[in-house]
């Protein structure tokens, strides 16, 4: 897969745009209630401060690294199991479930007080051979509704929101579907079907479509995804939310993206950045994703995948916010200001920016 290599965002100009509300929240933040300040010291609480999550994807087989959970735990109040909640883990051969890995992920989130986002129900990667050879359509609608109603049922009410559909866009400038076995025995129409089974097999979770390279609003990709969810909405088909994954090159986030997130979230979904990483990690580059983030009130949340360089499978980019000893990265402290948080020279550089109107929207220097 590839991502964008862009140069970083060009800074905000602030200071006149600050309005009165705003300035009576300068004077809070300067006056008022330090022990508030001291509970915004980590990602996750610094994130709630603004009714957002911040997340990280977790493999199973690392909880018990203490150095790895802990972090964990301190951090992060959203999870996303990085491969167990897959096809190939969780049904490997027909009608055999296994849930026993993401199992152990979804118990740590309950002792721990941490949210779980589902990765991911269909996705033409990580399927096991049995699926992707089915010819037959009725075979294989009714293989992937089971498959998406068994898996919802025995996470429900632990799962806060589902990816139903992973990557079903092609890259480049076509903006339709990839080929898959999805997409070539069933149809444009499989993806609908996958939002509509996951509806009925757990109401109360959000389902969402989640993609990667759908970041820049002028490309295709982005374009194809963006009709898709419009189409949806309109005729009533259930989705809730975006995943933009958000795998980026070193420049960071491309110069639009927080253009792309108001644009789908002006079609009445949620959105949320699902898989970020950076090669190199650059303080800037991550700073500028979750401005624009915060800077669109229908940003829900934000989730790194992985805790420590180590942990990445972009091998050798060091693209996350701890390095492989598990200590914060200048990004991390970025990170952690742009989300309104508690730096570590105890700075709170909170401000609202006019342009946010109704108190919703948020931009940070
Ligand atoms: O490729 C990066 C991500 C793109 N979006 C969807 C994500 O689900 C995807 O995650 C990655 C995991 O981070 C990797 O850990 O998905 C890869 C597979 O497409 C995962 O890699 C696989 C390896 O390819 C396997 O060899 C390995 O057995 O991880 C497996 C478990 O360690």
């Amino acid at each position: 897969m590839s991502w964008f290599n862009e140069g970083p965002r060009p800074g905000k100009v602030l200071a006149s745009a600050i309005g009165s509300t705003a300035a009576a929240v300068l004077v809070l933040a300067g006056t008022a209630a330090p022990d508030a300040h001291a509970a915004s010291g980590t990602l996750g609480t610094a994130a709630a401060g603004s009714g957002r999550y911040f997340g990280t994807a977790v493999a199973a087989g690392k909880l018990g690294d203490s150095v790895y959970s802990t972090l964990l735990d301190r951090e992060f109040n959203m999870i996303t199991p990085e491969n167990e909640m897959k096809w190939d883990t969780t049904e490997p051969s027909r009608g055999n479930f296994n849930f026993g890995p993401a199992d152990r992920i979804v118990n740590h989130a309950s002792a721990h007080g941490q949210r779980m986002r589902g990765h991911t129900l269909v996705w033409h990667s990580q399927l096991p051979g049995w699926v992707s050879s089915i010819t037959d359509a009725n075979t294989l609608r009714s293989v992937m509704d089971k498959h998406i109603i068994t898996e919802m049922n025995h996470y429900k009410g632990k799962v806060y929101a589902w990816d139903v559909v992973n990557e079903a866009f092609a890259d480049g400038g076509s903006g339709q579907h990839r080929s898959s076995v999805f997409q070539n025995v069933l149809g444009n129409g499989f993806i609908e079907e996958a939002f509509r089974t996951a509806r009925a097999a757990d109401p109360a979770a959000k389902l969402c479509y989640n993609d990667y390279n759908i970041e820049n609003w002028s490309d295709a990709k982005t374009q194809g995804v963006y009709n898709m969810v419009r189409d949806f909405k309109a005729r009533g088909v259930p989705v809730d939310c975006v995943g933009f994954q958000s795998h980026f090159g070193a420049g960071g986030p491309p110069v639009g993206f927080r253009t792309t997130l108001s644009n789908f979230a002006s079609l009445g979904v949620d959105v949320q950045v699902t898989e970020l990483d950076i090669a190199q990690a650059s303080p800037t580059a991550y700073a500028n994703t979750v401005k624009a983030c915060m800077n669109v009130a229908r940003c829900t949340g934000m989730t790194v995948w992985g805790i420590r360089d180590s942990d990445s499978w972009r091998t050798g980019e060091n693209p996350l916010l701890f390095d492989a000893a598990g200590s914060k990265k200048p990004a991390y402290e970025a990170v952690l200001s742009a989300l309104g948080g508690q730096t570590a020279n105890g700075t709170t550089p909170q401000v609202r920016d006019s342009s946010g109107g109704a108190g919703q929207h948020w931009t940070l220097r």
